[in-house]
């Protein structure tokens, strides 16, 4: 495979409603795409690093420059056979994974395509039918997350997962198990705890909830492993996790007893079926998370949670939660069983709807192989 251009794009869309972490409020995102063009077919893929370096050190602007100036130039330098090979590629630029995953992604996506197989059966995928759930960020007021829930539920979703900080935790869960008891429920905090919050955290034991979500701090495993021990609730790690050492040593010393696997903060699918192999390994169950992803990196989301050890709802949700109009052709939809079909069409299944992304475009870049001449 020889990878002869890579195009970046970046794309300014609106939130149809805010979404709010305890890290900060997002009203708009700035989209990065990546298309690779691998022997004539384009492979594409979305780079899920935000608009700030909130999440993680990531954003837009370092994945472009880093993307630029290295990870593109030494991928359309190397001998890729396959998107599987590009990590090892890559693997001289230290971190740096979710500009990483959108150029290793973009050459999966182009397999498929050349194979004529789904991208979902490439991978290793086992099901075509993938649980969804939904990440319900923190709202004006408890009545507006009630609401919020009501219509997800109705929706069919299996699991709502609540952003928590100090502040918006024990009272809105203690609203919401009152008015509805048995719902899988979990909670994410986005490393907005510490441990002298123990005796606070203590408390969510009493919501019969799912998980807990990365409680403490975005590179953090043996302190969540202490809270583990004095929690009921699983903890789920998602922040911490950055590639399969990190799920090993997570599940070594049990910090944690579910996974969020998120395929951009892990650098890309290879390593994110490492991840899952080691935790299928080890009896840890994972779920697919989500970064407000457009329709390119939802359609990725989808494939990879046809895997085996993907056995609880993700945060792969519709297309139209987030998006007035996706980028991809059909947007993704949710069955009112709360589930989306992996699609046998070969590549991801979705059409990328090209005039549209043209429009939303606001700065363009190609990359070209640096070609010798005779
Ligand atoms: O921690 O899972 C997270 C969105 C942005 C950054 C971090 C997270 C999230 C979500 C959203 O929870 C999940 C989604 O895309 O629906
Ligand atoms: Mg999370």
């Amino acid at each position: 495979m020889t990878v002869e251009s890579i195009t970046l794009r970046e794309l300014h869309l609106p939130l149809k409603h805010f979404f709010e972490t305890s890290f900060g409020r997002t009203e708009s995102r700035r989209v990065l795409l990546v298309t690779a063009n691998c022997d004539g077919v384009e492979g594409w893929a979305e780079c899920v690093a935000g608009d700030g370096p909130f999440f993680s050190y990531e954003w837009i602007e370092t994945a472009w420059a880093t993307i630029r100036e290295f990870l593109g130039p030494i991928l359309m330098s190397a001998q890729v056979e396959c998107g599987a090979d590009s990590a090892a590629a890559m693997a001289r630029v230290r971190g740096h994974n979710m500009a990483k995953a959108a150029l290793e992604n973009a050459l999966w996506d182009a397999e498929a395509k050349q194979k004529n197989v789904p991208l979902w059966r490439l991978l290793g995928g086992t099901r075509n039918e993938i649980a969804c759930g939904v990440s319900i960020g923190i709202q004006n007021s408890h009545a507006q997350l009630l609401d919020k829930i009501e219509t997800e539920l109705a929706a069919g979703y299996q699991r709502i997962k609540i952003k928590v900080k100090p502040g918006w935790d024990v009272d809105v869960l203690a609203q919401i198990r009152a008015r509805w008891p048995d719902i899988l429920l979990s909670c994410d905090a986005n490393s907005a705890y510490r441990p002298k919050d123990l005796d606070h955290l203590r408390r969510f034991d009493g919501f019969n909830l799912l998980m807990i979500e990365q409680p403490y701090w975005e590179d953090d495993i043996l302190q969540h492993a202490s809270l583990q021990g004095q929690l009921k609730t699983a903890i789920c790690l998602d922040e911490s996790i950055r590639n399969s050492r990190d799920a090993s040593a997570a599940i070594e010393l049990k910090a944690c007893r579910i996974i969020n696997l998120k395929v951009g903060r892990v650098g890309g699918f290879s390593e994110a079926i490492a991840v899952h192999n080691i935790c299928e390994q080890g009896g840890i169950p994972v779920w697919c998370g989500g970064m407000l992803e457009t329709g390119i990196g939802r359609a990725h989301n989808v494939a990879l949670s046809t895997l085996p050890n993907f056995r609880l709802p993700g945060d792969v949700s519709a297309s139209q939660r987030y998006w007035h109009e996706d980028i991809v052709e059909p947007e993704i939809v949710v069955s009112s069983r709360g589930t989306i079909d992996a699609s046998d069409a070969p590549g991801t299944g979705y059409e990328i709807k090209k005039d549209f992304i043209q429009r939303l475009t606001v700065r363009k870049e190609v990359i070209r192989r640096q070609t010798t001449s005779a």
